[in-house]
């Protein structure tokens, strides 16, 4: 059981991931004890769920007062700037994906800190790992800034465990799916926009290929892995770097196929873009037996799951 006394900081929580695992967070250990902040203002979803502070990671100091003002215990950090935003703006996104996971590391050593979460990514890996069941431990050569930032930082989180004893656990996520917040700027995108679209304007512009396969996850699954991960006892956490953990894998003339199943008269179009090289260096699925061995790790949502999900949640969405 998780301990009520815990007081948990969640950085970038209005963002894609954000808001689910802080009102995730806060129905697990209490509304008032699960700090939402970010760069930006607080996200409607968060409005009058409990408490909400500006904050940017960057600023090591100000970060610093508010873990001791609020006596925080755990920092989930959720900021970073993701993989095709990253390719436009590389020196930003190797400054505030590494030195804001130093930060947090920083003080979590300073301040005798009971956990820290961080998430790395399937874009560590790079064109020369292997395309299909990408193994936990393998080549690793990513080819883009992100990538290369979420490598690096899973190295980092291994150093401050082996180093100083912060316990510190990350999940690979794959591409995430979510209909509560719009995705911040990543190549698996199209996987959330081709849903809304489906809905409101039947056809979508897709700027990958039809035959691109890529690993992919449903938010509830990725908010319940996160969960999972972060509430095993320490013994079972063999991985400091960083877990692959697996949903489904598919192609966006998949996801057409199973959005036409309600909505037959949907079309796509292809227009592949820059995002294109990404997803060709990233693998097409993941092993992730380390996880299901470790910590019990299975997904929930396969493609056919999750389509009706989001399509009754946007429907939804949309007539209130
Ligand atoms: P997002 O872009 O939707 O949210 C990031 C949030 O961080 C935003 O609300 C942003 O305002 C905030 N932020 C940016 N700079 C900040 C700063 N200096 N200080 C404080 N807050 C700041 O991203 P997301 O999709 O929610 O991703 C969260 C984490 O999960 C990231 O580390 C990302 O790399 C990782 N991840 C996401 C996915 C995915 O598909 N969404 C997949 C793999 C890994
Ligand atoms: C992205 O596409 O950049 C993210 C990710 C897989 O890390 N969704």
């Amino acid at each position: 059981m998780p301990n009520r006394k815990e007081k948990i900081l969640v950085i970038g929580a209005s963002g894609q991931i954000g808001v689910e695992l802080t009102m995730a967070l806060r129905k697990q250990y209490g509304n008032n004890n699960v700090v939402a902040s970010d760069l930006r203002e607080e996200n409607p979803l968060l409005h009058g769920t409990g408490p909400y502070v500006s904050l940017d990671v960057m600023n090591k100091e100000m970060l610093h007062v508010q873990v001791i003002r609020q006596n925080i215990t755990q920092i989930y950090l959720l900021a970073a700037i993701l993989s095709a935003t990253g390719e436009k703006n590389p020196n930003l996104a190797w400054h505030l994906n590494m030195q804001g996971l130093l930060n947090v590391l920083d003080i979590a050593r300073e301040e005798n800190l009971h956990k820290v979460y961080w998430p790395s990514s399937i874009a560590v890996f790079g064109p020369t790992s292997p395309k299909i069941n990408c193994p936990q431990k393998t080549v690793i050569e990513p080819s883009t800034v992100y990538g290369i930032s979420k490598y690096a930082g899973e190295f980092w989180c291994n150093y401050y465990h082996q180093r100083f004893g912060v316990d510190v656990r990350s999940i690979r996520y794959p591409g995430l799916i979510s209909y509560k917040s719009a995705p911040g700027g990543g190549t698996t995108d199209y996987a959330v926009e081709i849903y809304s679209e489906a809905l409101d304007n039947k056809k979508y512009n897709c700027f990958l290929k039809e035959d691109t396969y890529l690993p992919m996850m449903y938010m509830p699954d990725a908010i319940r892995a996160t969960l999972e991960l972060m509430n095993a006892p320490a013994k079972s956490i063999s991985v400091r770097t960083s877990y692959n953990v697996a949903g489904m894998s598919f192609s966006p003339k998949e996801i057409t196929n199973s959005i036409q199943q309600y909505i037959p008269d949907f079309t796509i179009n292809y227009k592949p873009d820059s995002r294109q090289a990404i997803a060709d260096s990233w693998p097409q699925s993941i092993d992730d037996s380390v996880a299901n061995n470790d910590w019990g790790w299975k997904p929930e949502f396969d493609l056919a799951k999750m389509t009706k999900d989001m399509l009754d949640n946007l429907a939804l969405k949309t007539e209130a």
